[in-house]
């Protein structure tokens, strides 16, 4: 049995409840077979799959707070410090009901990969609760936020592991976050990304992984001759990502005609009015339902089915598994060319597969949505010298690690000679610069 292979039985076994954990490491193990094959003594003796495949550490709480009727309520918290090889753990925290240890297992494995592409010095974790912030009030929200705080800010500081958002997680919750922890420990240090303005948040942080998004998909689109310019585009989710990735490929020329959350979806024939989306999600927090009521040209449909609107180019910004193999199969049966992927893991390993095999240009949450993180990084250099840099500067950061991302993973696909693969081209070039850390750093 091949060294990929003892390890993927590994952690199977040592993992069984855990499936996105496990189909995570599946598909990044997999696809380092050519690397690990080159290096195979080496790696094996030092148990460097073993050792990246197990979390440093991963931290499981209560956390009590006081809802608006003066009912205790318990959440459980989680935060899994992964690989700190390259840097502080770094990565966000999910609030939502379905978190459990194995989502933020497969999410915090995924972000050392992923930050080891931005090219800046972050390693990776994740956290979160089975919290769910819908329909709770701002000071429910902040007893949550506070309690949840209490315990983390013990396992946290700037140069040990600096938390983001994630799914449920926006400036709001950060502000809380970020108020306890000064509050607890007496520092005012950049613990958090993704903060106000007004105290140490990044311009252009918030754009960061939609923008990103398309600085990527418009690099890729061009090396193939193409360009963004004109194509019509479809979105799932209707969050943080997805918004401002309708953003930017409506300011690039694109029509970008759906947006989906967790009951519905919308087809808007006339393009997505982002203002008004904006709008719904960002300041009433309200059902796309009420974008429908206000938009005549809108469809709203109850469930999912934005993949099987004709499009060029397709973008899910939502969750894990939304994209599935019926799903690749009406996309390629409508001519899309391109899909990248906003959210983590959003496509199944069958459909990804589908796709690939029937020539779409295929790129992966590990890159693809990395802008979000690396603006964090980029946010943590400026907390560092207590400087701010405007938002021209910090989005000419942001394309600029966006294109070389597109090349650095085109170009280990092709050392390999996988060339296109682009997923394998991002497991590759992240996990090369990971591995050579380790190595040099010892057992530990
Ligand atoms: P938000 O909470 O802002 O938005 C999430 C969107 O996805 C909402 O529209 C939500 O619908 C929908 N959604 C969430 N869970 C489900 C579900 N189980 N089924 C269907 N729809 C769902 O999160 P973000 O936009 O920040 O995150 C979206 C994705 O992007 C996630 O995979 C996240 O990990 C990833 N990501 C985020 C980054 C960031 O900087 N924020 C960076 C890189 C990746 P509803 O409103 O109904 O809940
Ligand atoms: O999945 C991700 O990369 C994020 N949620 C952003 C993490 C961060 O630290 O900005």
């Amino acid at each position: 049995m091949s060294y990929v292979d003892e390890v993927l039985e590994l952690v199977k076994k040592k993992n069984a409840s855990e499936p996105e954990f496990i189909q995570a490491v599946t598909e990044v193990l997999n696809s380092l077979r050519p690397v690990v094959e080159a290096n195979e003594e080496l790696y094996k003796k030092n148990a460097i799959l073993e050792r990246i495949t197990e979390p440093d550490r991963q931290l499981m709480f209560r956390v009590p707070w006081v809802d608006d009727k003066g009912q205790v309520q318990v959440n459980r918290g989680f935060r899994v410090q992964f690989n700190n090889a390259i840097g502080p753990y770094k990565g966000g925290l999910r609030l939502h009901p379905s978190v459990n240890l194995g989502i933020i297992k497969f999410l915090g494995f995924e972000q050392i990969f992923k930050n080891s592409l931005t090219s800046l010095p972050i390693g990776g974790g994740k956290g979160g609760s089975d919290f769910d912030p819908k329909g709770k009030s701002d000071r429910e929200i902040m007893a949550f936020c506070q309690s949840f705080m209490t315990e983390l800010s013990k396992y946290i500081g700037a140069d040990v592991d600096v938390p983001a958002g994630d799914i449920g997680t926006g400036a709001r919750e950060i502000g809380f976050m970020f108020g306890q922890y000064k509050r607890i420990k007496g520092t005012f240090e950049g613990v958090l990304t993704g903060k106000g303005l007004t105290y140490g948040g990044s311009l252009a942080r918030t754009e960061a992984t939609g923008y990103g998004l398309l600085y990527l998909t418009q690099e890729l689109m061009k090396c193939h001759g193409e360009s963004i310019e004109g194509k019509t585009v479809v979105v799932s989710g209707a969050g943080n990502v997805a918004i401002y990735a309708t953003q930017k490929a409506q300011q690039m020329g694109a029509k970008v005609v759906t947006c989906s959350d967790s009951t519905g979806w919308i087809y808007d024939a006339e393009g997505i009015d982002v203002a008004l989306l904006k709008e719904v999600k960002e300041v009433k927090r309200a059902r796309l339902t009420e974008y429908a009521a206000a938009r005549p040209s809108a469809e709203y449909h109850e469930g999912r089915g934005v993949w099987q609107i004709k499009c060029d180019i397709a973008l899910p910004c939502a969750t894990q598994n939304e994209l599935l193999i019926e799903d690749a199969k009406q996309l390629v049966a409508n001519g899309c060319k391109c899909v990248c992927e906003g959210a983590n893991m959003p496509t199944t390993i069958d459909a990804t597969e589908y796709l690939q095999q029937n020539g779409v240009w295929f790129v992966g949450g590990k890159a693809a949505n990395a802008g979000g993180v690396a603006t964090s990084a980029l946010e943590m250099s400026q907390n560092s010298e207590r400087l701010s840099w405007s938002f021209e500067e910090v989005d000419a950061k942001l394309q600029n690690i966006m294109v070389n991302i597109y090349h650095n993973i085109d170009d280990a696909a092709k050392r390999y000679g996988m060339e296109g693969n682009y997923v394998a081209g991002a497991n590759i070039a992240g996990f090369e610069k990971v591995v050579n850390a380790m190595l040099a750093q010892g057992v530990c």
